[in-house]
């Protein structure tokens, strides 16, 4: 069900959980307006994203419980895993430079794709809609 098109609606308390990563005022205001798109299509236990926004295009692939390698768009380099939790997807990565973890949510609530972000204390959503 998570399979589709989804862009970027709304952010909650995004700005404070960037500040919180450590990314600079510049960086925050045009990332606030990034127009992200992901692409999901999973099979199976694999997924296939392609993730596209003013800053890049991405294609990242994931089998879920299997740790891979990610850059976030400002070059910060995590490693994790998603897992499925019922009809959630939970993911736990954590930073290469500072080893603190990210934990991140995906979860469908009212036809709308919510992304909840937890970084040292700090929670923020994306909110996608459907294309
Ligand atoms: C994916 O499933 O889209 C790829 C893996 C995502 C890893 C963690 C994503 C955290 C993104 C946080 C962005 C906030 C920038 C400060």
């Amino acid at each position: 069900a998570f399979n589709g098109t989804w862009k970027v609606e709304r952010n909650e308390n995004y700005d404070k959980f960037m500040e919180q990563m450590g990314i600079n005022v510049m960086k925050r205001k045009l990332a606030e307006h990034d127009n992200l798109k992901v692409i999901i299509e999973r099979t199976g236990d694999k997924f296939h994203i392609k993730e596209s926004s003013t800053f890049r295009n991405k294609d990242i692939e994931f089998t879920l419980g299997v740790q891979f390698e990610y850059a976030l768009a400002d070059g910060t380099e995590v490693s994790g895993a998603w897992e499925m939790d019922g009809d959630v997807l939970k993911g736990k990565f954590t930073r290469k430079d500072n080893s603190k973890v990210l934990t991140t949510t995906r979860a469908l609530v009212g036809g709308e794709l919510v992304q909840s972000y937890n970084y040292d204390g700090v929670d923020a959503k994306r909110i996608f809609k459907k294309a």
